[in-house]
């Protein structure tokens, strides 16, 4: 009698375990509180030990990108922009597409890539990434945008990874003490890390954070928490509710994200809100 082999299990494809990709990190926030410039002080202080990728998403333009490669942060090509061309919660919740194509193509081309940053759109202090885009998200606040702010709550603040308090060297104008005091207090326990980019023992501070999350995801011992929905909410409907494009180094848009959007009538997905 013949016995059919056994198929060879070398020729199954590995599947994707969170050790073979990057930490996907989120970075989202109100307009304006630094989400850049934290991303900028992470790739200055570990670009020597990780390799990074950034993805930046802005609603009209590519200027949060062209800030960070003219900052010379990390090489210009690992620095990607998306246009989302509408509400910024939306390209890092609702319909994640455009920002995941993103991160993998960082990942397939600067093979091995340890973390990705992702910066959200500045949006309003409901705004949170899927966790179907990121492992962890940092939620930043700054004491520029009053003291009360962090007291107001939302699913960013209350459950992100880790909330930063950014611009305390702006401290003498505003009740840092209380603001982190509040921060905390919303928190349950979670992380709130007082940040200025002038207070180096809050930048390291910062990068042991980013370090340890790399070195829990890499062990399997992060899981990724949903932070919670928007705020239930209304739009004008008067644009595209979806991401738009992936915009290369050069500005220019690939021909197969203009033909889909093209195909798609202007829509990818089903945007939920
Ligand atoms: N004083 C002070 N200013 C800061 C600090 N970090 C960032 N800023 C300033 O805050 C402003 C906004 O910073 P960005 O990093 O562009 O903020 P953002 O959240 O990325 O802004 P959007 O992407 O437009 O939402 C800039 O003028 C920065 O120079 C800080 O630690 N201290
Ligand atoms: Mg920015």
């Amino acid at each position: 009698m013949t016995q059919t082999p056994a198929p060879a299990t070398t020729d199954v494809p590995p599947t994707e375990t969170s050790a073979r990709r990057a930490l996907r990190l989120g970075v989202a926030g109100p307009v304006g509180t630094g989400k850049s410039s934290l991303i900028a002080l992470v790739c200055r202080h570990l670009a020597d030990e990780l390799s990074l990728a950034v993805i930046t998403n802005d609603i009209y333009t590519d200027e949060d990108a062209r800030f960070l490669r003219s900052a010379g942060v990390l090489p210009a090509e690992r620095i990607r922009a998306v246009e989302t061309g509408a509400c910024p919660h939306t390209a890092i919740r609702d319909d994640i597409t455009m920002n995941l194509l993103a991160v993998e193509d960082l990942e397939r081309d600067f093979a091995p890539v340890d973390v990705v940053l992702v910066e959200s759109g500045g949006d309003n202090l409901t705004a949170t990434f899927s966790p179907g885009l990121v492992d962890a998200q940092v939620f930043v606040l700054d004491v520029a945008g009053g003291g009360d702010v962090a007291r107001k709550g939302g699913p960013g603040i209350a459950r992100a990874d880790l909330l930063v308090i950014n611009k305390t060297d702006l401290g003498p104008h505003v009740d840092v003490d209380t603001m982190v005091a509040d921060a905390t207090a919303a928190r349950d326990g979670g992380p709130v890390l007082a940040l200025s980019r002038t207070d180096p023992t809050s930048v390291e501070a910062l990068c042991a954070w980013v370090r340890r999350m790399h070195q829990q995801h890499v062990a399997g011992t992060h899981t990724p928490v949903d932070p919670g929905p928007m705020a239930p909410h209304v739009h004008a409907h008067d644009e595209p509710h979806a991401p738009v494009a992936l915009v290369e180094d050069d500005g220019t848009v690939p021909d197969k994200q203009i033909g889909r959007w093209k195909d798609d009538g202007g829509a990818i997905g089903a945007p939920t809100s």
